[in-house]
C-alpha cells in the first residue's frame, strides 16, 4: 500500500537512521556566529538546517537537547529577545541556523515587518538550505502567525516540518487530538512534509527521532569540508 495514504503524520525512524542521528549529534556542536543582517551570513557548502518558530516556543531548548549542551543556545523567559540568527556547525557535518522568533504578541509593526523581510531573504538566498524545522507550542497549536510563516515557505518552494515542542506539558489524549488536527492542516500547504515530530526538551522525548531525521540531510561522516585529501 502507498505509504502517504496511511501515514498518520508518526514519525517512525529505523534503527540505523536513529543510529546515525546519534552518531551526528554526538559530535560536537560550535557556535559560529550570529548576525543581524544577512550581508554578515557565513558562505559555505554545509548543508544547513533551520528553526523557526514563535517566540518562546522552545527553539533555544530544543537545540540545546538536540546538540547535548545545556546553553549552547541561549534559553530566556523573556520572549521576543533573539534579533539575529545564529549559526552553529555539528561535526562540521550540518549547519543548524536558529532563526529570530516571531508573533510576540506586543511586536510592533516594524519589527513583524523586519522579520518577514529577514526570512524572506533568507528563504530566497540560503542555497544550502535544505529544510527548515517550524517548532509549534503543542499546549497552542498552530497560530495565525505560523501560517504567516508556512506560507512564506509554501511560497518559496523551501520544504519544512513541524516540531510540536513542551510534549510533556500536555496529556496523550490531548496530543492526538492536537497531531491529527494539524496533520489535516498540513494537507493544504505545499512545501510541508506530512511527518509531525513530537518533542519534549524536558524529558527528552522524541529528539533522537528528529536527530535521525535531520542526519539524512548532513554529510556523510567522515567527509567534512577540509577533508580534501583523498587518503584520509
Ligand atoms: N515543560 C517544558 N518546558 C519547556 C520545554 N522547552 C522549553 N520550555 C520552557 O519554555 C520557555 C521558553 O523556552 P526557550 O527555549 O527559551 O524558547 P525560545 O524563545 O523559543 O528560544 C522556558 O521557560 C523553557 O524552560 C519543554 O520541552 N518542556
Ligand atoms: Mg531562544
Amino acid at each position: 500500500m502507498d505509504p502517504e495514504i496511511i501515514d498518520d503524520g508518526a514519525a517512525t525512524p529505523d534503527p540505523v537512521e536513529l543510529e546515525a542521528g546519534r552518531k551526528l549529534f554526538a559530535a560536537e556542536t560550535t557556535f559560529l556566529l550570529g548576525v543581524k543582517s544577512l550581508s554578515q551570513i557565513p558562505t559555505g557548502d554545509m548543508p544547513e538546517v533551520a528553526f523557526a518558530g514563535r517566540s518562546n516556543v522552545g527553539k533555544s531548548s530544543l537545540l540545546n537537547a538536540l546538540t547535548n549542551r545545556k546553553n549552547i543556545a541561549r534559553t530566556s523567559n523573556t520572549p521576543g529577545r533573539t534579533r539575529e540568527v545564529n549559526f552553529f556547525s555539528v561535526g562540521d557535518r550540518l549547519m543548524l541556523a536558529d532563526l529570530p522568533g516571531y508573533g510576540f504578541a506586543r511586536a510592533p509593526k516594524s519589527e513583524v515587518a523586519g522579520w518577514t523581510n529577514l526570512i524572506e531573504q533568507y528563504l530566497r538566498g540560503r542555497v544550502t538550505l535544505r529544510r527548515c524545522c517550524l517548532l509549534i507550542d503543542s499546549r497552542h497549536g498552530i497560530k495565525e502567525s505560523d501560517r504567516t510563516a508556512m506560507a512564506l515557505m509554501d511560497q518559496a518552494a523551501q520544504s519544512y516540518q513541524l516540531v510540536l515542542t513542551k510534549c510533556d506539558k500536555i496529556s496523550a489524549s490531548a496530543l492526538s487530538a492536537l497531531k491529527e488536527k494539524t496533520h489535516a492542516e498540513l494537507k493544504t500547504h505545499t512545501a510541508a512534509y506530512p511527518t509531525i515530530y513530537e518533542t519534549s526538551s524536558k524529558d527528552g522525548d522524541g529528539i533522537n527521532v528528529l536527530r535521525a531525521s535531520l542526519a539524512s540531510l548532513a554529510l556523510p561522516a567522515g567527509s567534512s569540508q577540509d577533508d580534501t585529501n583523498p587518503s584520509n
